[in-house]
This record gives C-alpha cells, sequence and structure tokens, in this order.
C-alpha cells in the first residue's frame, strides 16, 4: 500500500511505523564517541541511560525529530558486544516508533516475519522496544518502538 508523505493515514494506522525514532551506531567507547560527534556536528546527547537487559549503554543524540544512538555494550555476550567483535564500529539498527507495538508485531506475525522478540521488551526512557531480525530485510536490524505517553 502507497501511503503519500507522513500524512495521516500513517499516523493513524495503528500497525505503521510515524517516524524514524533513531539510528543507532555500535561503539566501542561511549566517552570518546560522544566527544568525537560532539567535535564533528556539534551535537551532544539529550539523554544517557543504562540499559541492563539489553545490555548496552546508550545516548541519545536529538536531531531534528529524530535521534542518533550511540550504543556502547555492558560486556563482550551481548548482541552489541559480539556485532563490534564481528563487524567493528558502525550501523546497527534503525528504530521505527509504532503508536501500537502489539498491533505491529501482530500484523508482522501474520505477515510471517522472522522476529527476535515476539513479545516487546523494556528500552530506554521507558520505552516498550521489539527488534525484527536482519535476515527480514535487507540485512538491516530493525526495532519497533512504543514511546511512552
Ligand atoms: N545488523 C545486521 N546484521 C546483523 C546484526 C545487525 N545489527 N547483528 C547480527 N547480524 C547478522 C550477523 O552478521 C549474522 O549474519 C546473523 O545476523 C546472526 O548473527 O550472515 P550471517 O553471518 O549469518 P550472530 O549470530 O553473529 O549474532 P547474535 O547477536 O547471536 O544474533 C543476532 C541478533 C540480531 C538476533 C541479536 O543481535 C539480537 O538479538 N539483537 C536484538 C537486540 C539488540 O540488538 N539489542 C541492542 C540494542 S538495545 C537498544 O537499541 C535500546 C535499548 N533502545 O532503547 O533503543
Ligand atoms: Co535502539
Amino acid at each position: 500500500m502507497m501511503v503519500d508523505g507522513a500524512g495521516p493515514a500513517c499516523i493513524l494506522s495503528r500497525m505503521f511505523a510515524y517516524n524514524i525514532d533513531h539510528v543507532a551506531i555500535a561503539v566501542e567507547d561511549l566517552d570518546t564517541a560522544i566527544a568525537e560527534y560532539e567535535r564533528l556536528y556539534g551535537a551532544v546527547p539529550v539523554r544517557r541511560e543504562v540499559v541492563t537487559g539489553q545490555g548496552v549503554e546508550e545516548a541519545m543524540i536529538a536531531v531534528g525529530g529524530s535521534h542518533v544512538q550511540l550504543l556502547q555494550p555492558l560486556r563482550p555476550d551481548t548482541a552489541v558486544g559480539r556485532f563490534l567483535a564481528k563487524h567493528g564500529e558502525g550501523m546497527h539498527h534503525i528504530a521505527l516508533a509504532v503508536a501500537d507495538i502489539d498491533a505491529a508485531i501482530e500484523h508482522l506475525r501474520r505477515e510471517g516475519v522472522r522476529l527476535v522478540d515476539p513479545e516487546p521488551r523494556t528500552g530506554g526512557n521507558g520505552s516498550r522496544i521489539a527488534f525484527v531480525h536482519p535476515k527480514a530485510f535487507a540485512g538491516t536490524l530493525v526495532e519497533l518502538v512504543e514511546l511512552p505517553s
């Protein structure tokens, strides 16, 4: 289905993304990455948080209505730790904001999409998140985010 622009049809649908919430970049050292991002782009984090359940410390840098999320693993035996060991620093995932994550997951399940998280988990800032496996589309890890109201 085609939807013109990011108009009301997009926003009102319970299962479709209405914004890119963040683009995540895996880094070895968060302090170094934050300083380098500020030096290059003059942008500083609006929030920094340890998300224990995901094994990361994240820094959110606001860019327009979206964010760049810098991610440092808490340990090597985590999703981001394994990614760094295999690929080195770089783009890790894209996060799509959805109004109703349960509806979005149900939609993807019905479409037979390979999900990492069949149920939402807790992300940064009290958000509800769920990951779609990178093998589902073009080798790109996708995170669905339902922001707290
Ligand atoms: N992007 C693209 N491909 C990836 C990938 C990534 N980020 N991570 C892994 N892969 C590929 C990898 O290269 C391999 O492909 C396959 O997926 C299995 O990876 O062609 P290949 O070589 O078979 P494994 O086995 O090396 O990695 P593993 O970590 O065991 O599993 C991958 C996956 C996607 C299931 C795992 O990374 C995962 O559960 N990710 C979801 C959780 C996560 O990434 N959490 C960190 C972010 S937390 C966050 O963003 C928060 C808290 N927040 O609020 O926004
Ligand atoms: Co994320």
